[in-house]
């Protein structure tokens, strides 16, 4: 029998609503939901793939349980005592640092990945986190931290009102938004362009986004800060600064302008090849449009002066009048953010509160460098304990992380791992317990990050599309219980971890005066939950106290979970409001323009206008087609244009004597991999770019259809000791290679080139 149900796409950062089919059930087909208040039917290439992604029989069915070396099919029950097991001793004899936690992109994308693992990290003890963040956005989070008073306050471009967008080292025509929840971004980008309004694109390539574009520079990689710096310059020199009725809010104007004083866009001209002239134009309209909004994404993060470039993006929202205010960059309201507290100065935000035991890292929001992983595991040092067992959720480091092959073999070193994934993949393989998930129509969905960075106010939670298949068990089950089997409480019901956190949250809520609940029972507000399980009832938890909850009762009009599933297609909750100095939890309770962490960086910043590589440098690229390092199984989103081949300007492969097609060596600090060349202008000169997320060549992994065309893991040209040092996030991009034909003698291949 056909019938059809709703589901939030999980598959990026979009989150589309869709229409799925589903006929006996398994699903059929997916379209977008023209009904959703947010998405209104928008759909791409992998939303409408939903059904191949969610039935792909590579998909774990049981968990695998490692006997006598070898992965095999075992229960549940098996599978949570094998974690029991291999987890306790190693906290009990090296301390609860000796376990790591290692969560991936998917987190972010499941009401599992949301709501349990803060209980694991939080029941462990342990300081030995690394999550995708610092492969992504983390100098997006230090910034804001810096400058706001909390990681994550990170402002969203206002797209549909906006007068004047410029977009940095992002490419949302293929990666559908980040950091900016849109569906359908191009869409909204075209609107823009109808409604008279201005796009400016700086990016290495030439990308989709930047051939919709008024204008596009081709900055060299990595130096995005020091444009950015030029552009504030300009403002500060010809007095364009007017920060309108945000001044009251703002600390450190002057410090700020004396700081960037020596960044003229002469001085940064010759380093980020853009012409002193240009920058000037950027400035100067940037401060006369309406409303303007800066934006910056991976290629302003990945890279030696991330959190710099981070910064000074949000500097210039705010220099220009356009920080919190309709049309230009605004903190969105979710509703399962915490009810607001009343404005005033906060605890701040520190870094740098523990270190990494090997390189000695500073913790960045209670996370180490995911290139710093492999190190923690395979280096012993006089001081604290290896890393000696490894809890992997929704991660893939071998192919996501710099230096694959070291980690490849840290992590086979390791005297426990357990990896929750749905694939036996590269990272997986390592694993003696593999827990593997339902596929993504079996599970609920709620999106609690992205609506944070959503550019309209809206909240919808979908159901389950299908039942769970027998055999199955929720990813909430599971991370509840492997909470509880690492934490010592094997075999309690899992339902006693959401009963614990509610129990926590309501007993916190009810002694906060702002809270709707002040001075209320937590019991009979517990009572009061709604919802068919833990983590519905928390999600109920979570919107009753919310901004825009009942407050249990308060306010009998506001948002229950009961109310949002009477709308199935969502609740929009307006457009983006401004919000200062609400969100402020800075020391000052204002916007601290130039924070000390950041002042001290700007020396490197302007050793910077100097270094320049002679050779190639390296930048990503993401297909619409491909999510990171786990949609190559999936055959109708494989093949075409999507493919592992490294883009190279005519001009150098005429140099290097590549042509295209044609296979070539390309080597980096971190080793050396073979793609065929794809001979293009879309990359400026002097620039190669590789997409990540390839590499699935290595044995015991079960992806048939991605070992068929492997494509190169990108990362291995990295060594992972190359950082951004005040956020610990990797630099992916702008990366110094060395690229010859693979049919060039041997020895005299990479010499040649430089
Ligand atoms: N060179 C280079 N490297 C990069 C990047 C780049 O631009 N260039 N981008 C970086 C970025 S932005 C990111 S976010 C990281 C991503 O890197 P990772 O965080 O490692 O994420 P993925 O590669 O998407 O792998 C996700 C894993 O989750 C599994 N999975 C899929 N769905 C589910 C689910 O519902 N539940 C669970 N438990 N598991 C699931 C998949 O099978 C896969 O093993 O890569 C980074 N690496
Ligand atoms: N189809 C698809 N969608 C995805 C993903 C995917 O893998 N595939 N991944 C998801 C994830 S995890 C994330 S984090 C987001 C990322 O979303 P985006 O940030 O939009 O990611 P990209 O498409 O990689 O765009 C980054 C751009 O930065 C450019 N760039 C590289 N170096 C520099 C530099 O130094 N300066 C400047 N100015 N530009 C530079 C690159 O050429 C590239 O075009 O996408 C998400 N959506
Ligand atoms: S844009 Fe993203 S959320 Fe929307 S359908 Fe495509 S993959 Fe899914
Ligand atoms: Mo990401």
């Amino acid at each position: 029998m056909s019938r059809t149900a709703l589901r939030i796409c999980p598959l990026c950062e979009a989150t589309c609503g869709l229409t799925l089919t589903i006929d006996d059930g398994r699903v059929t087909g997916a379209r977008g939901d023209r009904d959703d208040v947010f998405s209104k039917g928008f759909v791409c290439p992998k939303g409408a793939a939903f059904g191949a992604v969610d039935s792909d029989p590579d998909r774990l069915r049981t968990p695998l349980v490692r006997v006598d070396g070898e992965l095999r099919e075992a229960t549940w029950a098996e599978a949570f005592d094998a974690v029991a097991a291999g987890i306790r001793p190693v906290v009990e004899r090296h301390g609860p640092h000796a376990v790591g936690i290692v969560l991936g992109n998917p987190n972010v994308h499941t009401m599992a990945g949301a709501l349990y693992p803060p209980v694991l990290i939080a029941g462990l003890g342990t300081r030995s986190l690394f999550t995708a963040s610092t492969v992504d956005q983390m100098p997006k989070h230090v910034s804001s931290g810096l400058l706001f008073g909390d990681a994550n306050a990170i402002p969203v471009p206002d797209l549909d009102r906006t007068d004047h967008l410029l977009l940095i080292g992002a490419n949302p025509l293929e990666s559908n938004g980040s950091l900016c929840t849109a569906p359908d971004f191009p869409g909204r980008l075209k609107a823009l362009r109808a409604r008279g309004g201005t796009l400016t694109v700086i990016d290495p390539r030439r990308t989709r986004t930047a051939r919709l574009a008024d204008r596009h520079l081709a900055v060299r990689p990595g130096t995005d800060a020091l444009l950015l710096a030029a552009v504030a310059h300009v403002l500060f020199d010809e007095g364009l600064i007017d920060p309108g009725e945000r001044a009251s809010h703002l600390t450190g104007l002057d410090d700020l302008a004396a700081a960037l004083r020596d960044l003229t866009p002469e001085a940064v001209a010759p380093a980020c090849d853009v012409d002193a002239a240009t920058l000037r134009t950027l400035a100067r309209e940037l401060a006369a449009a309406p409303t303007a909004a800066v934006y910056g994404r991976i290629g302003s993060c990945t890279v030696p002066h991330g959190t710099l470039a981070s910064w000074l993006v949000d500097v210039l929202n705010i220099l220009t009048g356009n920080l919190d205010r309709p049309g230009g960059a605004l903190f969105p309201q979710a509703a399962t953010d915490r009810a607001p507290r009343p404005a005033g100065p906060g605890r701040g935000f520190a870094l740098g509160r523990w270190h990494s035991r090997v390189s000695r890292h500073p913790e960045a929001k209670g996370e180490l460098p995911l290139s710093a992983l492999a190190e923690e595991i395979d280096t012993p040092t006089d001081e604290g304990e290896p890393i000696r067992a490894l809890v992997a959720v929704a991660a893939n480091p071998v192919l996501s992380a710099p230096d694959g092959d070291r980690l490849d073999k840290a992590l086979g070193s390791l005297d426990f791992m357990v990896s929750v994934d749905p694939y036996l993949n590269e990272t997986s393989r390592h694993a003696d317990v593999v827990l593997p998930p339902p596929p993504p129509a079996q599970s609920p969905h709620h999106d609690f990050a992205f609506n944070t960075l959503a550019v309209r106010n809206q909240v919808r939670y979908t159901r389950p599309a299908v039942p769970l298949e027998p055999g199955r068990m929720a990813e909430t089950e599971i991370l509840a219980r492997l909470i509880l089997a690492a934490t010592g409480m094997h075999g309690a019901d899992p339902a006693a971890v959401d009963t614990m956190v509610i129990d926590q949250t309501l007993s916190k809520a009810v002694r906060e005066p702002h809270s709707p609940v002040h001075g209320r029972d937590p019991k009979e507000l517990a009572a009061l939950l709604t919802g068919a399980d833990g983590p519905e009832r928390r999600l109920d938890m979570m919107l009753r106290l919310g901004p825009y909850g009942d407050g249990f009762g308060a306010d009998p009009d506001g948002l229950t979970l009961e109310e949002l599933l009477a709308h199935p297609h969502g609740i929009d909750l307006g457009p983006l409001r401004p919000r200062l100095p609400q969100p402020l939890k800075t020391r000052s309770g204002k916007v601290e323009l130039l924070p000390e962490p950041i002042a001290a960086d700007l020396p490197r910043l302007r050793a910077a206008l100097d270094e320049r590589p002679a050779g190639l440098v390296l930048v990503g690229r993401r297909h619409l087609r491909s999510n990171n390092s786990w949609m190559h199984n999936v055959p109708a989103l494989t093949g075409g244009s999507n493919r592992c081949t490294l883009h190279l300007h005519p001009e150098d492969a005429e140099r290097l004597g590549v042509r295209d097609g044609e296979p070539v060596r390309i080597k980096g600090a971190g080793g050396e991999v073979t793609a065929p060349a794809e001979v293009t202008d879309a990359v400026r000169p002097g620039v190669v770019s590789l997409p990540h997320g390839w590499g699935h060549d290595r044995p015991g992994t079960r992806t048939r259809h991605a070992a068929a065309d492997p494509g190169a893991n990108v990362n291995q040209l990295l060594d992972g000791s190359l950082l951004d040092p005040l956020s610990g996030n990797a630099v992916l991009n702008g990366v110094p290679v060395e690229v010859a034909p693979l049919s060039a003698a041997a020895g005299e291949t990479f010499g040649a080139l430089t």
